[in-house]
């Protein structure tokens, strides 16, 4: 072989070895990196209990206060959020907007294949929001698919948008709602028959709204409790990894509970599951 061909087929061989070894090493530094800057960014939605936003911009919430403990246990100082619709939240990780995403985003199969999750970390039924005495009496997605004329209002990307669909709700009466405010106004208003969201989440909006006119129908029959995870970019193992470590000792120890009981969720409930038995296919 000339010696010209020899050096360039060495010189693609060195190229790939060192491009091979490069993942590993960016997934061992992530850790260091978040170090290095002092914060984790993470995604959230602002929807109380899961995640919130005070009007002093403090963030709350069972999601980010889990996160910001355990990233302190890391030596991560602090987090550093960024209001996301869920559809999005994925695509902003992946694009390295954000450094994980805490928000009570569920384990479901399709999610689990695009993000690392962490184990479980939050539980929740479905719940609708509907005017007082369901007239049309609506406590499935199923119902709402039957019924020509009802219409839902649901967070875009999320799980309960996919549920209606799945279940057969035509897109036309599936009406995306940017946040918690606006679904209950578009209820109030009559432009939405049911507005759906985990049960702690509609359950937190009508007691704020304090409107005799709605009330809850919870569990939604037919939908699953769903649990969410600490969700980091594939190829992130080993900042995950180190997250699932410090969670595992929190829930030993009872500091779990301490944070997320609080705001009506239950340990018991996550601590008796797993992401893999969340992440399998249903
Ligand atoms: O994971 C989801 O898609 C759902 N999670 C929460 C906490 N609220 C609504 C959203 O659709």
């Amino acid at each position: 072989m000339k010696m010209r061909h020899y050096l360039t087929m060495a010189a693609s061989v060195a190229v790939l070895a060192a491009s091979w070894t490069a993942p590993a090493a960016a997934d061992e530094n992530k850790l260091e990196e978040l170090k290095e800057q002092g914060f984790a960014r993470i995604a959230i939605a602002n929807e109380p209990p899961f995640t919130a936003v005070g009007a002093d911009g403090k963030v709350s919430g069972a999601a980010p206060d889990v996160a910001r403990e355990i990233f302190k246990r890391l030596g991560v100082e602090d987090v550093a959020a960024s209001i996301s619709e869920y559809g999005a939240m994925i695509p902003g990780l992946q694009a390295g907007r954000h450094d994980a995403i805490t928000a009570g985003l569920f384990m479901k199969p399709e999610r689990c294949a695009a993000v690392a999750y962490s184990e479980p970390i939050l539980c929740d039924a479905e719940a609708f929001a509907l005017k007082k005495g369901n007239p049309l009496g609506l406590t499935s997605y199923k119902d709402i698919a039957d019924n020509p004329d009802a219409t839902i209002g649901a967070p875009g990307g999320g799980t309960e948008e996919k549920l209606a669909l799945e279940a057969g709700v035509p897109r036309d009466r599936v009406i995306v709602v940017p946040d918690g405010q606006s679904g209950i106004k578009m209820l109030q208003d009559g432009r939405i028959d049911v507005y759906s969201l985990p049960v702690l989440s509609i359950n937190d909006l009508l007691a704020k709204a304090q409107d005799p006119n709605l009330e809850v129908v919870a569990p939604v029959i037919g939908a699953p409790v769903y649990c969410d995870g600490a969700a980091f970019k594939k190829g992130d193992e080993s900042l995950r990894d180190a997250f699932d470590v410090e969670l595992a000792k929190m829930k030993e120890s009872g500091e779990f509970a301490k944070i997320i009981e609080p705001y009506g969720f239950s340990a018991a409930a996550a601590m008796s599951t797993s992401r893999e038995k969340l992440c399998a296919p249903q």
